[in-house]
């Protein structure tokens, strides 16, 4: 039966936030996840609609899918399409969503956060394009947190057997349990040359895919392992988790530490790669040799029409500003241009409807294309191994024969975890109302010639986001810029990120952290961070 629950309305959910991210026990309260998702509901107008729902797995997934069923159900919409188990990749989601033209999508995740009890959970929104709702939408779904009084759910109906597909109703609408994994991987296996990948599996070149125990498993199973004819064992980690095993699910140099072990061994398997919690982040690991986000976009970009999906040329490319530089030296190249956008997928999303742009990337190991409206972790490792595929050369003489033709910008993000709020505002507040007296000063051997903040007008539709991040530019030759993280659920986050462009090949191979200890000294004095934080350095180097 159809009820209304009274509720009491909340501010929680920042605006411009495509979600709701926080602890587990937050989510638990009475009312509380009922109440983000009914301003969800609200927002999008689900009567009639097609809605699909999965999430990553982790902790409290089966318990809040259930709930958001049940209110899916109770606000009218008609077919609720779920993967099995309530699973579903981000990037599989916004496939599924654009697949079977759904109003929206509820994605339960929180990424690359940890998961299990004390761990965190999320909820987002999609949008029917399968991106993240836009700052119009997200910023309407706040709003309606704030004034909510009731929500709509269907009261003593039993949980839905999400093990089993098929369809089943609930209320008047259907539940339909789908594969979580075929109709992703068909995609996949539509954009790349699976017989030429194949080929080059089955030859003795060795990978290792490193699920993180989190929700790409299932998937690179079956794409590496039962399409592509990869030994068995070339994934591992594979079973999704509730608590990830205790891991962070964060493919970076400190999380996926296990697969950099085995890339930095004598007997490294040719190509590493791992993805995060959700399935939209990856991280490229050569013999020896991580490679930087920022890098791997580019050389994907570069290389791109060695794969079928690609092989007419691309439209366009688009990179976050603390992206590093070297995407727009290919397009530069490539003769396209090349959007640089604020932090967050969503920014991406209007170019890709365009059509403006084709591939797009993130130095937080993000990476994707204009196939589905989320960063794709699987995705960039097959257009990776396309790529191997075609050239038959070894990663690492490709990533030096990318910087010999477009020099190598050394990079690095320096992250201050878990600061007062006040204190990292306060930061940026200082850092912000020095700028103007930045500008055409030198600092050490590099010249400023560019000190501002960041703002984005959307060329489809001419939205304006302001506030995006501070920058200081040293011409072509090095950059640093300075934001707030908006994913965190504690405190707050002050990213610095830093980048050095080397283009003397003789250079090119030197120790990362050396050739970044100058700008990256500049980056702690210019924002007076120890004065203002108390930290002498950051507490996570990526
Ligand atoms: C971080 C990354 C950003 C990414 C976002 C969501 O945001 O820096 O590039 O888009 O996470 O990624 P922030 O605001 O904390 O810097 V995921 O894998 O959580 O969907
Ligand atoms: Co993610």
């Amino acid at each position: 039966m159809n009820s209304t629950v009274s509720t009491t309305p909340f501010s929680d959910q920042s605006p411009g936030t495509s979600g709701l991210r926080k602890r587990v026990d937050v989510f638990r309260q009475p009312h509380y996840l009922e109440n983000f998702v009914q301003a969800m509901l609200d927002v999008v107008d689900v009567g009639g609609a097609t809605i699909v729902v999965g999430g990553d797995g982790r902790y409290y997934n089966d318990r809040a899918i259930q709930t958001i069923l049940r209110m899916a159900a109770g606000n009218g919409a008609v077919r609720l399409i779920v993967g099995q188990n309530g699973l579903l990749s981000t990037p599989a989601a916004s496939h599924l969503i654009r697949l079977r033209q759904a109003r929206c999508g509820i994605i339960l995740s929180a990424s690359h956060n940890p998961g299990g009890p004390d761990g965190d959970f999320g909820v987002k929104l999609n949008g029917g394009n399968g991106g993240p709702a836009p700052t119009s939408v997200t910023d309407a779904v706040h709003e309606r947190t704030t004034t909510i009084t009731q929500y709509r759910i269907l009261a003593d109906a039993p949980d839905v057997d999400l093990a089993t597909l098929g369809e089943s109703s609930l209320g008047d609408a259907v539940v339909e349990v789908v594969d979580a994994v075929s109709d992703y991987a068909n995609l996949m296996e539509s954009l790349f040359d699976f017989g030429q990948i194949g080929e080059l599996l089955r030859s003795g070149f060795r990978m290792r895919f490193d699920a993180m125990n989190a929700v790409t498993g299932p998937y690179a199973k079956e794409i590496f392992e039962k399409r592509l004819g990869a030994p068995a064992g070339s994934v591992v980690r594979a079973e999704p988790l509730p608590d990830f095993g205790g891991l962070h699910p964060d493919p970076n140099p400190v999380y996926a530490r296990d697969l950099i072990d085995a890339m930095f061994a004598d007997d490294a398997p040719d190509f590493g790669a791992a993805s995060d919690g959700d399935g939209d982040r990856n991280l490229i690991v050569a013999p020896g040799h991580i490679i930087a986000p920022s890098d791997s976009v580019a050389m994907l970009a570069a290389n791109a029409h060695l794969a079928p999906a690609f092989a007419s040329g691309l439209a366009g490319l688009a990179r976050s500003m603390p992206t590093s530089r070297a995407l727009d030296r290919v397009a530069e190249k490539l003769g396209v241009p090349c959007f640089e956008t604020p932090t967050g997928w969503k920014y991406f999303g209007n170019l890709l409807d365009a059509g403006r742009i084709s591939i797009c990337g993130e130095e937080s190991a993000g990476t994707g294309a204009d196939h589905v409206r989320e960063k794709d972790g699987l995705w960039a490792v097959l257009l990776w191994l396309n790529i191997l595929a075609v050239r038959r050369q070894p990663i690492g003489d490709i990533l030096r024969e990318h910087w010999r033709t477009f020099g190598r910008d050394y990079y690095e993000r320096h992250d201050y975890e878990d600061l007062p709020t006040d204190v990292a505002t306060a930061l940026i507040a200082d850092l912000r109302a020095r700028l103007p007296t930045l500008a055409g000063t030198t600092i050490g051997s590099l010249e400023v010639t560019l000190a501002d903040e960041f703002s984005y007008r959307d060329p489809v539709d001419d939205s304006v986001a302001t506030g995006q991040g501070l920058r200081i530019v040293f011409g072509e030759r090095a950059r640093i810029v300075y934001r707030l993280s908006g994913t965190g659920t504690v405190g707050a986050t002050l990213r610095v990120y830093i980048e050095r462009l080397e283009d003397d090949p003789q250079r090119q191979s030197l120790d990362q952290a050396q050739v970044l200890e100058e700008l990256a000294e500049t980056s702690r004095k210019i924002a007076r961070i120890e004065e203002m934080t108390g930290r002498e350095a950051p507490s996570v180097i990526a």
